[in-house]
């Protein structure tokens, strides 16, 4: 957006938790079109300041606790952040009168699909979240609506598919394995490894972002997803056979509380609006995996942090 948009001042408000750190943005900082504010969205003084500075009129709101293990072991933060923390950029959105907020939220929403391949998620699923991570996005997903109807909020709710692809935060199945396999250390599949996810690119999902911040019509919701199901022992195989190792690095483990069998998302309301991804899962994992095999600093540096603590909690591996 930086880039394609040299004309918006892109405002980057984002708190830094342990998901986050500024070397993402080296290839952006210098530009001129480009501001970070290290700002949590549940500050409500910190983040109506920031509006006020840069004269605000386009949101994205992507802030959230995202990690599903995590919600399951502290679901307290999930809800500050995702319910409270969204509440906050709404009153602000309202407050400063902004043009468009797109609320990016998730499939999880939607709850979980049984195994047939011919039923999909569309934007009339009713929501029935599964976990305090996928519960807290569906109340903000609610609040978001409602400013819409009782305010005039102008608005739009994407519902993506997994993402993954280039920093995608070594906690999460993709990352998880790329880099265990890289160092030769067991991959933990909860239950069986049956369990089917939807796999989206992330640089698709931020294409569709784009189209709906400035195509979408008020109010709508969009899901977004690429027809990339796979289950996760198909996943973690073809991270293995692509990194050349062997398959007794899979270790199954006790299954997640309340896992979710089956996520599968019907984009058709968004290519009617003219969104089409560019990477199929072939090649999107080629290109992911590719990123982590040059970038091995980043997450080698993630993994001997903080972050190490949580992983030897989380598994006996
Ligand atoms: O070590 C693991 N072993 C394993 O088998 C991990 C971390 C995950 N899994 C399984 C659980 C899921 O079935 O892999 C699948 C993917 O797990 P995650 O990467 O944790 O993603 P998921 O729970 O599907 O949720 C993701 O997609 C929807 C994001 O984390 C959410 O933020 C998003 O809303």
């Amino acid at each position: 957006m930086v880039k394609k948009y040299p004309n918006y001042n892109i405002i980057n408000l984002d708190a830094l938790t342990y998901a986050g750190d500024l070397t993402k943005h080296s290839d952006i900082q210098h530009e001129a079109n480009y501001f970070f504010e290290k700002v949590d969205i549940s500050d409500r003084s910190a983040v109506f300041s920031v509006f006020e500075k840069h004269s605000i009129n386009l949101v994205t709101h992507f802030a959230a606790e995202s990690h599903v293990d995590r919600s399951i072991t502290d679901p307290e933060i999930f809800i500050k952040t995702n319910v409270l923390g969204t509440q906050v950029l709404l009153d602000a959105a309202k407050q400063f009168n902004v043009e468009k907020f797109v609320h990016v939220s998730t499939d999880e929403v939607y709850g979980e699909l049984e195994f047939d391949p011919t039923t999909f998620f569309t934007e009339n699923t009713p929501l029935e979240p599964n976990s305090p991570y996928s519960a807290s996005k569906a109340s903000s997903d609610l609040l978001v609506r409602s400013y819409y109807e009782t305010f005039g909020l102008p608005m739009n709710i994407t519902r993506c598919s997994n993402n993954y692809g280039p920093y995608h935060f070594p906690e999460k199945l993709i990352p998880l394995t790329v880099s265990r396999v890289l160092n030769n250390q067991k991959v933990p599949v909860y239950g069986t490894g049956e369990n089917i996810r939807d796999w989206l690119h992330v640089l698709d999902h931020c294409s569709a972002i784009d189209l709906v911040m400035h195509e979408g019509v008020n109010g709508e919701v969009y899901n977004v997803g690429g027809h990339n199901e796979k289950t996760n022992l198909e996943v973690v195989e073809t991270i293995i056979k692509a990194l050349g190792k062997s398959e007794d690095l899979i270790e199954f483990v006790e299954d997640r509380l309340g896992h979710d069998k089956r996520y599968a998302i019907d984009p058709s309301k968004l290519e009617k609006l003219g969104w089409k991804p560019t990477y199929n899962f072939d090649s999107g994992i080629k290109q992911t995996i590719d990123w982590y095999l040059d970038n091995q600093e980043w997450w080698e540096t993630i993994l001997s942090g903080e972050y190490k603590n949580y992983f030897e909690k989380q598994y006996s591996l």
